[in-house]
């Protein structure tokens, strides 16, 4: 095999990676248009350019990526060039190894890119910084900004720092959702935060990184690619990133999970030994050629200026440095690892402390993980919703944006039924949305459970939207579920919790739910958010039509709410406990629900099921004559979920029946319905908030889960670790 990258460390790379950029942008999945925001940069190398020249090519950079849509852009260059500082662009590229660098100046502003071009312009005048200054290699960066981090504005712009003085500048594209941990140990040790953003963290670590580490390693050099791997270590979510650094001058590293990145390459010579540079085995080692090098979220801001591009891979760590390029492969296991990272003890003993200290904070005061996820969810929620609800512009209209749908929802509305697919709990979430993508989009929405799909070779057809649910991404059932259907020529829409899983990658679009890491077996967080995102989708198909106005904006009101009343009935826990305690003892318990809730009783059932080793069954409330009746009787525990919406008075009389047969109940009602569901205090009550009938399978599922976790808890078994389960069902 032709090895194009030969340096130590570096991977052997798939001729199918380095394209011929001709047609932008449709190669592979990956590097679909839709997505929000963008990032470029520009490192000349051992050619002289002047600094106006060097603003242009990082405007012109920024400006193709404009149609990608932002709301804010900046830029970072350097002060001051270790070259002469002549204007002249003579061939002659002499540089000053004996120079001491200056902090990188940073750009940030508001708005479009020429409003960003306009206060660069009058900054560079007040400072009187020479445009005519020419620099033989230099390292710029750049970013357009779609907020999802705190609104936009100039602080909360990219490049994101790492403090003053600039050591560590981060542009970054995606959202980290582990964020709140980092800062908060970073603050711990001393950092101060300036901006709202998930990305600040990420400079910030750098710098902590970089000082642990040559506080350690005395006489050692630290390279710009180890404090760049040892920081991703601490990332969860999705980034495309781009570093430069006061410490590393003139060298730049690109890394990315999730968000697309590809890097470009336009030689300078021509090299007469090979015509193709990528083919050659030097073109990307340090052989003194100039050239200039381009990093993008798009291929857009590069054919430009070259059609040679590489497609950065996940987990890939891209160094730039002395005119070459080095790839670095990071594998996310914690511990002595594949990042080709040799630590001295001390620095893997400040890493290790930094790691126990988030490890801490991420399970704060609660003892099992499955409780704090449960109490999380209205962070959770918040985080599965940002950048995705709008109500800007002047008409302050209230819409839906899924950037990763944007370009399919028309290809969705002509399709003649709509698929979800899933197992367990994701199958669950996607029941408690189906009523509502019915009312909304009017296409017949279906369910399938992944592995009965596969056993009866159900059909599915080209005409299909086929929707795949799975928090791990990786479920096994739901993956060849995903094979069948690609294969019978389905439009296959994934909604996962996990960046670059199997069913991220092999759908042809999808959301990310964005919840977080879930670690506890038994979902919980993942599910709400799950919810979310279908009901999201349901608005974003319905699209907007006079007839449905009021009621697609009841919805997002109801889902800008939504933490909130997650917050209030979270308040239960104690009430959950209680009824827990009578309960430790039962062998059964039946959980009946209908309409939006149906869903509920389902993943009500399953949570008891899962990790309190109880028997459960959810039962559709409209089936109760036709065989589960026969259960009841005085004995028997029976939850029924009687919040207010279309199916309020069926369920009344559901109680009454069970009631007649002298059920012992528990009713799940709205706020202030005690007295009309359980007029003679014959049953126990829990009052939830009310939202939005769509919404409220979100809010009633919670009381459930504090249920299954106390009641777990008080039986003695293992909570986060249920016996005979696992997190992610990889195997048939
Ligand atoms: C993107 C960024 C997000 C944030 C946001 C700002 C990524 C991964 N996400 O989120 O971090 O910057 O823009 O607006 O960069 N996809 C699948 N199958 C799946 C899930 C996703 O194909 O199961 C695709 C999807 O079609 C899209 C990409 O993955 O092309 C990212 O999906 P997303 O939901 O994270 O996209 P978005 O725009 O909300
Ligand atoms: N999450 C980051 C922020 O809010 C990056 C958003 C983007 O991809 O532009 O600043
Ligand atoms: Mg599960």
């Amino acid at each position: 095999m032709n090895s194009l990258l030969t340096r130590e460390g570096w991977q052997e790379q798939k001729p199918e990676r380095i394209v011929e950029c001709l047609v932008p942008w449709n190669l592979n999945k990956e590097r679909k248009p839709e997505k929000m925001c963008g990032i470029f940069a520009y490192l000349n190398y051992n050619v002289n350019r002047e600094r106006s020249h060097i603003l242009q090519v990082l405007f012109n950079g920024l400006r193709r990526l404009e149609y990608r849509g932002y709301d804010s852009a900046g830029i970072a260059i350097d002060d001051s060039s270790p070259s002469s500082s002549s204007s002249s662009s003579s061939s002659q590229c002499n540089s000053n190894s004996n120079f001491t660098p200056s902090p990188p100046l940073v750009f940030r502003q508001e708005g479009n890119i020429e409003s960003l071009v306009k206060s660069v312009y009058q900054e560079v005048g007040e400072i009187e910084l020479n445009l005519g200054e020419s620099f033989c290699t230099h390292a710029g960066i750049a970013h357009t900004r779609w907020a999802t981090h705190g609104e936009p504005a100039p602080r909360n712009s990219h490049p994101q720092t790492s403090g003053p003085g600039n050591e560590f500048l981060v542009v970054h594209n995606g959202v980290i959702t582990n964020y709140e941990v980092l800062k908060e140990t970073l603050l711990r040790h001393g950092f101060n935060f300036e901006s709202e953003t998930d990305t600040e963290v990420i400079p910030k670590l750098a710098k902590f990184v970089y000082d642990k580490a040559n506080e350690a390693a005395v006489g050692q050099v630290v390279t710009f690619s180890q404090v760049v791997l040892e920081v991703m270590r601490h990332l969860e979510g999705a980034y495309a990133l781009i570093f430069k650094s006061l410490h590393y001058p003139n060298e730049l590293i690109a890394c990315k999970r999730g968000s697309p990145l590809l890097l470009g390459v336009k030689e300078l010579t021509e090299n007469k030994e090979n015509g193709s540079a990528f083919e050659d085995n030097k073109f990307l080692s340090k052989d003194g050629r100039p050239r200039e090098l381009f990093l993008s979220s798009d291929a857009n801001a590069v054919v430009e200026h070259t059609k040679k591009v590489l497609v950065i891979e996940d987990g890939e760590v891209v160094h730039l440095k002395d005119g070459g390029v080095s790839i670095l492969k990071f594998e996310n296991d914690k511990g002595e690892n594949g990042a080709s990272l040799s630590r001295t003890s001390s620095v893997r003993r400040a890493l290790s402390v930094l790691e126990m200290e988030v490890e801490q904070i991420n399970k704060g005061h609660y003892e099992h993980y499955m409780q704090k996820e449960i109490h999380e969810q209205p962070e959770s929620l918040t985080t599965t919703m940002r950048g995705r609800l709008i109500h800007r512009g002047s008409s302050k209209s209230k819409s839906v944006l899924l950037g990763g749908l944007k370009d399919h929802l028309k290809t969705i509305r002509r399709s003649r039924r709509i698929v979800f697919i899933g197992c367990g709990t994701s199958y669950n979430a996607a029941l408690a949305a189906r009523p509502i993508l019915e009312e909304l989009s009017g296409i017949p929405v279906t369910m399938e459970i992944a592995s009965d799909l596969l056993d009866r070779e159900g059909p599915i057809y080209r005409e299909d939207t086929a929707v795949f649910v799975s928090q791990s991404g990786e479920t096994a059932d739901t993956l060849l579920a995903l094979e069948y259907a690609l294969d019978n020529g389905a439009l296959c829409v994934g909604i996962t919790n996990t960046v670059g899983s199997a069913i991220a990658r092999n759908t042809h679009c999808g959301v990310h739910i964005n919840a977080g890491a879930e670690i506890g077996v038994a979902s919980t967080k993942a599910y709400t958010s799950q919810i979310v995102v279908m009901v999201m989708l349901a608005l974003a198909i319905g699209g907007d039509t006079i007839s449905n106005q009021t009621r697609r904006e009841a919805i997002i009101d109801g889902l800008f709410d939504l933490p909130n009343k997650v917050r209030e009935v979270l308040k239960l826990d104690q009430v959950m406990k209680e009824l827990a305690k009578l309960l430790i003892a039962e062998q059964s318990l039946l959980v009946f629900g209908r309409g939006y809730n149906y869903a509920t009783a389902l993943e009500g059932a399953l949570k008891v099921k899962e990790v309190a080793l109880m028997h459960s069954e959810g039962i559709l409330a409209g089936e109760m004559k036709h065989g589960p009746l026969a259960l009841v009787d005085e004995n028997l525990p029976i939850v029924v979920i009687a919040t207010r919406d279309a199916c309020f008075s069926k369920q009344q009389s559901v109680i009454q029946q069970l009631h007649a047969r002298k059920g012992r109940l528990i009713v799940m009602c709205s706020k202030g319905d005690a007295a009309t569901v359980c007029p003679n205090e014959y049953c126990r009550v829990i009052e939830v908030p009310e939202d939005v009938d769509c919404l409220q399978p979100v809010i009633n599922v919670v009381p459930l889960q504090l249920l299954a976790y106390h009641l777990t808890v008080l039986r003695g078994f293992n909570v986060d670790q249920p016996r005979n389960l696992a997190k992610s069902v990889t195997t048939q």
